[in-house]
Parts: structure tokens; C-alpha cells; sequence
């Protein structure tokens, strides 16, 4: 049986349609799993959105809809641009199917049980546009009126009779749990912002309900015919709804606890807090790490449809091409840290990284295949080792480990690295000139050589960038995909009986700007 890897996405609010920060989220994801199926992991992928609360609700009378018909289109906006983003999810979770509801429901049950749940009046404020509940002592005051600390817009007092679950009575435990569990918060600095949060505070007991005479849109309450179900209580629980959690326990045994829980930094709270102490009540696990990204932002402040600030995805590739947009999005900012966009930077890597470097090393290598081997690849006599084949060997090791902290800007660097010694290889080896001098067992090696580190690279580029990979696979006469060849660290000499290349158009006709002329390109070969 292969080794499992279990990785999820936060469940995006259907109140619109989906931006460049959910794209990120999602494109680093599908990476990640992509990144894991090659080396020969058992993957769940899961994503969706979530569709309850009283956002979604506000946002679908405004639409003049019924919040079902709603949540309906926008989840398939989402889905549509997954498709087009060439994501490769496993399974895609609506908080409002059944499978859901009824695992809230069989949570709510299991806590109430087991005491964990109690019964109060809340009194306090909430901030609509973050469903979140706020005391009087966080929320900023500006004049006479009060903003969510976080999106500092208007909150609204609210007195409602609510069911509560305990947070304080395990808050030393969390303590000491992310003390224990050094790369369980990452990245560091998220870390340490969590210690400092809890070591500071004492925790107030999580609201989980809404009272129906102000919400109706959300989880029935199993305990309580007056309530539904405070919206994040429930999104969270798609983690293991999704495994089948209260009705099928081979699932759940199967891949919890999660591997990886890929989240923004702005939900870090909910899922380093929250969410523990509710796996720790539940008796379950907990994840093995949750990852906090950074943020695009735009004139200093964070990418959001309510600030319109937002860049639309669909603009982006219908303009430079998926994988452009997948490899500038990985490779601009470290992942978890913020990032800007740009057209003139993302134009600035799609000629440099990716026309230059990756496009060129192909694109030359084939014609060479092409004009001295008529497109066959040569098997040669003289197995010389070289540069090349040691530091193609030495890939799947690095970025094992960069891809183990999800440091995905820097595997991408480590794979370049190997490009750009495969385009100075064709410079100090001039195979042009052993063509001339008629020395075709050195012209054989070189070729050969450029082809095994093709193949190399089409497997390392393939988790970001799919669609390129799979291209330079099938113009080395490949069949199937990068991904169902092992990637591992002695995979020289696979074309050791040969094949013919089947060149196509380059990969990424260069852009042309005023500093960057066509006249750049055109080198030999
Ligand atoms: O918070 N930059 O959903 P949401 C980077 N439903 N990432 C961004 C971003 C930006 N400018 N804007 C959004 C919710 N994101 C809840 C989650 S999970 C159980 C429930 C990404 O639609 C990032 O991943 O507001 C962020 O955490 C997420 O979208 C928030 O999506």
C-alpha cells in the first residue's frame, strides 16, 4: 500500500465570485498534491465552499435569489475556474450537502454528550462580513462608531440566547501542544503569533449557534429546535465530514489526520485554535501541520471583493496562459509570505523564466535532435557521466525537502538551477561544432544528455506547471504522463533503447515589451 497525504483547502464563501487570492490557495494546493502523487503518494485533494451563515444569506436576497439557487451558481463559478485552472482536486465539499449536515449534526451530538457544550446568553458584537463574534474590548472605535478589528467595518450588537463550546478549559493544553509540535503552525512567524495570542489571553468560549429568529440559513441544531449552526463551527467540520465522519469509519481511519491544512493568514485563528480544541473534545487527532499564507495585496492592502481591489483570474490566463499565471503566482512571493501583483513582473518571468530558460532549452534541444538524428534519440557506446546526470539526480532529494514545508518558490528555484546548467551545457558543448568536425559519438552524448534532463525537468515542472510538462513529455515521444514514471533519484539512462522527439511550437512565444525586443532571442541551436 503507498503512503497516504491528506491535504485541504479553506471552504471559500460563496458571497462571490472567486479572486486571485482563492486562486492561489488553490493552485498551491493542487502542487502540493500533484507534488505528491509523482512520488508516488496516495492523494486526497479536498476542496469546496462554504454556503451557510448570514453573509451568503444577505448576499443572496440582494441577488434577488433564493439562498439555495445562490449558492448553487456561485459554487460552480468555483468549480469552472478549478477546471480552468487545471486543478486536480479529489473531491470538492458544499457545506450544504447532506453528507455535511449530517456529520455537524452528529458532532453537535457527540460534544453535548460529552459535556463539552453548554447553553448562555451572548452578548456581545458581530462582524457580518467575517462571521465573526467580537467583544467590546477588540473591536476598534472610531467616533461613535465600532469596526471588526480585522475588516474594520461596522459591527452590530447582538443579545441572543446561543450554545457554547468550552475553549478555556483547554487552552493549557494547546499551549503546550504547539510548544511540542514544532512545524505543526507554520510558518514560524504564524507560530509564534499564536503562542503570543494564547499565552496572552484567556480564551472565550466559541458561540456555535445562531438563534432561527435572527438566521435561518444554516445547520439544523440537533439539540435544539430554536438554533441553527454558528457558520464557522460548521465549515470547519468539512475536514472530516468528507471522511464520512458519523457514518463510515474506514474513510476517516484511512486519512485522518489531515497531512496538510493549506489556509490564508487571515483564518489562522479559527484553524490553530478552534479547530484543535474541537478535534481535541471530538477525541480525535489532530492535523499534522496547518499552513498560514501570505496575503496578495494591492496598494498595501489585502486582495478582498468588499475592498475592490481584486484582480480576476480569468483576465490573468485568458491573457498569458495558465501556467504562466501558476508559475508566477509560486514563484514571486515565499509562500507564506505577502505578495504584489503585477502585469510588468509577471511579463518580466513569462520572458525570462519561461520563454528564455525553460522554452529555449527545449525548443533547441529538439531541433538539434532533429537536424543531426532526423528526431531519433541516439543511443550511444560511451556511457560518459556528466555534470548534468548528478545534478539531476540530486532534484528529487531537494525538493522533497523544500516541498515538505511547502517552500514552493524555492523547489522552482532548485529546478531553474538545473535549466540553466542545461543551457550552459549546450553553450560549452557547442554540439554545432562536433557536427562540424563530423565527432558524432560526442554529438550523440550531448544529445542524449539533453534529452534524459528534459525528461527530468518535464516530471519536476509537472506539479506546477501540469499542462507544460505534460507538453515537453509528449514531444520526447512520450506516452501517458510525467506522473506515471517514478521521480526518484537514479532515473538516468531511460532512453537507453532510444525514441524519436516530436518537436512542437515553442512553449512560451516570448511577450514583447520596449526592454525586451524580440532581437533577445534567437540564440544557436
Ligand atoms: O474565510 N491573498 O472563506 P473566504 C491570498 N469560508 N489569499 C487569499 C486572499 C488574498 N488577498 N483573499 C482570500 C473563509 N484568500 C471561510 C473559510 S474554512 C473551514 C472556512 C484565500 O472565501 C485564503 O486562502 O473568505 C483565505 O484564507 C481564503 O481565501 C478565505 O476565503
Amino acid at each position: 500500500m503507498n503512503p497516504t497525504y491528506y491535504l485541504t483547502t479553506p471552504l471559500y464563501y460563496v458571497n462571490a465570485k472567486p479572486h486571485i487570492g482563492h486562486s492561489y490557495t488553490e493552485i498551491a494546493a493542487d502542487a502540493l498534491a500533484r507534488w505528491h502523487r509523482l512520488i508516488g503518494k496516495d492523494v486526497l485533494f479536498l476542496t469546496g465552499t462554504d454556503e451557510h451563515g448570514q453573509k451568503i444569506e444577505k448576499a443572496a436576497v440582494l441577488a434577488g435569489m433564493t439562498p439555495k439557487e445562490f449558492t448553487d451558481k456561485i459554487s460552480l463559478s468555483f468549480k469552472e475556474l478549478w477546471q480552468t485552472l487545471n486543478i486536480s482536486y479529489d473531491d470538492f465539499i458544499r457545506t450544504t450537502q447532506d453528507r455535511h449536515i449530517s456529520a455537524v449534526q452528529a458532532v453537535w451530538k457527540y460534544l453535548y454528550e460529552k459535556n463539552e457544550i453548554y447553553s448562555d446568553t451572548y452578548r456581545g458584537l458581530y462582524c457580518t462580513p467575517c462571521e465573526n463574534f467580537w467583544l467590546e474590548s477588540q473591536v476598534l472605535k472610531e467616533n461613535d462608531r465600532l469596526l471588526c478589528p480585522d475588516c474594520k467595518r461596522p459591527v452590530e450588537r447582538i443579545e441572543e440566547d446561543n450554545f457554547f463550546l468550552k475553549l478555556s478549559k483547554h487552552q493549557s493544553w494547546l499551549i503546550q501542544y504547539i510548544r511540542d509540535h514544532k512545524g505543526f503552525i507554520m510558518p514560524q512567524t504564524r507560530r509564534n503569533e499564536m503562542l503570543g495570542f494564547l499565552e496572552n489571553n484567556t480564551l472565550q468560549d466559541l458561540c456555535i449557534s445562531r438563534p432561527k429568529s435572527r438566521l435561518t440559513w444554516g445547520i439544523q441544531s440537533p439539540i435544539s429546535d430554536a438554533h441553527v449552526t454558528y457558520v464557522w463551527f460548521d465549515a470547519l467540520i468539512n475536514y472530516i465530514s468528507a471522511l464520512g465522519y458519523g457514518a463510515e469509519d474506514a474513510k476517516l481511519k484511512k486519512w485522518w489526520p489531515a497531512d496538510v491544512h493549506i489556509i490564508g493568514k487571515d483564518i489562522l485563528r479559527h484553524h490553530a485554535v478552534y479547530w484543535p480544541i474541537l478535534l481535541k473534545a471530538l477525541d480525535l487527532e489532530l492535523p499534522k501541520m496547518i499552513f498560514a499564507h501570505g496575503w496578495w495585496v494591492q496598494g498595501g492592502e489585502k486582495m478582498s471583493k468588499s475592498r475592490g481591489n481584486v484582480v480576476d483570474p480569468v483576465n490573468v490566463v485568458t491573457q498569458y496562459g495558465v501556467d504562466s499565471y501558476r508559475y508566477f503566482l509560486l514563484s514571486e512571493a515565499p509562500f507564506g509570505e505577502d505578495g504584489t501583483f503585477s502585469e510588468e513582473a509577471l511579463t518580466d518571468r513569462f520572458n525570462h523564466d519561461l520563454a528564455n530558460d525553460l522554452g529555449n532549452l527545449l525548443y533547441r534541444s529538439l531541433t538539434m535532435c532533429e537536424k543531426y538524428f532526423d528526431g531519433e534519440i541516439p543511443i550511444t557506446s560511451k556511457g560518459v557521466p556528466t555534470p548534468l546526470e548528478s545534478s539531476a539526480a540530486q532534484l528529487p532529494g531537494k525538493l522533497a525537502s523544500f516541498m515538505g514545508v511547502l517552500a514552493f518558490s524555492q523547489a522552482l528555484q532548485e529546478i531553474w538551477a538545473l535549466i540553466n546548467q542545461a543551457n550552459k551545457f549546450i553553450e560549452e558543448e557547442a554540439p554545432w561544432k562536433a557536427a562540424k568536425a563530423g565527432d558524432t559519438e560526442k554529438l550523440k552524448v550531448t544529445i542524449i544528455n539533453l534529452i534524459e534532463v528534459l525528461k527530468c525537468i518535464a516530471q519536476a515542472v509537472w506539479p506546477f506547471l501540469p499542462a507544460t510538462g505534460e507538453a515537453i513529455w509528449s514531444q520526447l515521444g512520450l506516452k501517458g504522463k510525467p506522473c506515471d514514471v517514478p521521480f526518484k533519484e537514479n532515473m538516468w539512462g531511460f532512453f537507453e533503447k532510444g525514441g524519436k522527439v516530436v518537436k512542437g511550437a515553442p512553449l512560451f512565444p516570448r511577450i514583447e515589451t520596449k526592454d525586451n525586443p524580440p532581437s533577445v532571442a534567437g540564440k544557436k541551436g
